[in-house]
């Protein structure tokens, strides 16, 4: 393990662990989850059934997951970074992009880097049968990473560590070695409860339970379609993705920074503003989101997104570049962003 650690180490990787593929106390809880209707229009998520939580039904072979973390806060991102993030939402002007889609898509860094990690292992090994994952594929990350010690389960459901915080992203290999277990952790949330109080949007109906059709990462970023008016005007000006649960975490004054240069922010994302962005025709939506997790939701999802945050920004403050910009988008616009952008107007008499 000590090699596969400073392996890991080389390729960007922190922290390291190893989880059993025997999740089963994990499944009742899953299928509670889509019972409840919480996927929302995720469909995905139900799509392969209890596979997502047995790794030798999805792989077979598969007896152990090497789990992964890689930090992602911005190496330049300064002390009391949490205290700008909270003055930003309160600007409604501003335009708010969640501090992990800042810099390139973690999706392309997190793969190609497990599988040098999966390659390096080989040739110490010899041949052996793996699998990749992060994020896209039916796998249980935040259990296997709880399990196997890289955090524990913070009341917000992310996997969170005394000594990283929750800024990171999670990554595995499932393997048919059986290598040793690594141990999990104990969970240091006590009575706090800031995370679910602090939620814009009451996502958070429980300890561990994200209803996320109320989640405004869910609304920014993974439904299609309109945003339920109720939540428009708690969405504020976040446009993509929702930070405010970490924010607020005790934990986070832990958070590490990225050590690969992919996580820093790129010029357009360090201080946007909504009119700004607003500006942007589609082919530049697609050029300077090239490369990075934004371009996935696509332009339509991103102007929807961006007149909700404008009309919570004309409701505030009574712009009158902002009402302007938003009728001079009116001509021509979708029947979607049509009727968000009537939304906006109707926000001030
Ligand atoms: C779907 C998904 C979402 C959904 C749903 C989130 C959720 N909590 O389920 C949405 C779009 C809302 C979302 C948002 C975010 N996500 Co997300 N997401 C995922 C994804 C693809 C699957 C998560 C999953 O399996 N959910 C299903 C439910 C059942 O799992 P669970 O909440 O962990 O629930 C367990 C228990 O709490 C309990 N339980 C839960 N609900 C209920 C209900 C009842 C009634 C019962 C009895 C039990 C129960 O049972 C479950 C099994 O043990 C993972 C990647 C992956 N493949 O794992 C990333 C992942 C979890 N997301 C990630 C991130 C970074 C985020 C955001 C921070 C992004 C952002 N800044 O906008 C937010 C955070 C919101 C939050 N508080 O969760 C990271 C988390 C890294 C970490 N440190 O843990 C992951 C791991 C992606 C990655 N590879 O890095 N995400
Ligand atoms: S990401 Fe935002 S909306 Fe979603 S649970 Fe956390 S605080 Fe609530
Ligand atoms: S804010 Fe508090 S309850 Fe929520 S994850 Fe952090 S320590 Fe746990």
């Amino acid at each position: 393990m000590a090699g596969l650690r400073r392996e890991a180490r080389e390729l960007g990787f922190s922290q390291i662990g190893v989880a059993d593929v025997d999740l089963r106390s994990a499944e009742p809880g899953l299928l509670a989850w889509l019972a409840q209707g919480f996927h929302g229009s995720m469909h995905y998520m139900a799509l392969h059934g209890l596979k997502r939580a047995r790794p030798g039904e999805l792989v077979p072979g598969t007896v152990r997951v090497i789990t992964a973390r890689m930090d992602y806060l911005p190496a330049a991102l300064p002390e009391g970074w949490q205290t700008i993030e909270f003055e930003r939402l309160r600007r409604p002007e501003a335009a708010t992009v969640s501090l992990y889609a800042r810099g390139r898509d973690y999706h392309k860094v997190l793969r190609a880097r497990l599988q040098t990690l999966a390659d390096r292992l080989g040739e110490r090994l010899g041949p052996f049968g793996h699998r990749v994952f992060t994020d896209s594929a039916p796998v249980l990350e935040v259990e296997l990473a709880s399990r196997s010690g890289i955090g524990w389960r913070g009341k917000h459901t992310l996997a969170l560590s005394r000594e990283a915080g929750s800024m990171f992203f999670l990554g595995e290999i499932y393997v048919d070695l059986a290598l040793p277990l690594t141990e999990p952790v104990d969970a240091h949330c006590g009575s706090c409860r800031a995370c679910i109080d602090v939620c814009p949007t009451q996502a958070i109906v429980g300890e561990r339970r994200v209803d996320a059709r109320r989640c405004i990462s869910y609304l920014t970023i993974e439904h299609d379609g309109p945003i339920p008016a109720e939540l428009r005007a708690p969405m504020g000006n976040r446009i993509y993705g929702c930070d405010d649960c970490q924010l607020v975490c005790p934990w986070n004054k832990y958070a590490t920074r990225a050590v690969l240069p992919d996580f820093d922010t790129r010029e357009v994302f360090d201080a946007p503003t909504l009119l700004g962005l607003w500006a942007w025709s589609e082919a530049e939506f697609l050029k300077r989101t090239e490369g990075s997790a934004i371009r996935r939701i696509g332009p339509a999802r991103w102007r929807r997104n961006l007149a909700v945050a404008l009309g919570n920004a004309w409701r505030e403050q009574g712009d009158p570049a902002v009402a302007q910009a938003l009728q001079a988008a009116r001509y021509g616009a979708s029947e979607l962003l049509r009727e968000h952008i009537d939304w906006a107007l109707a926000q001030r008499a």
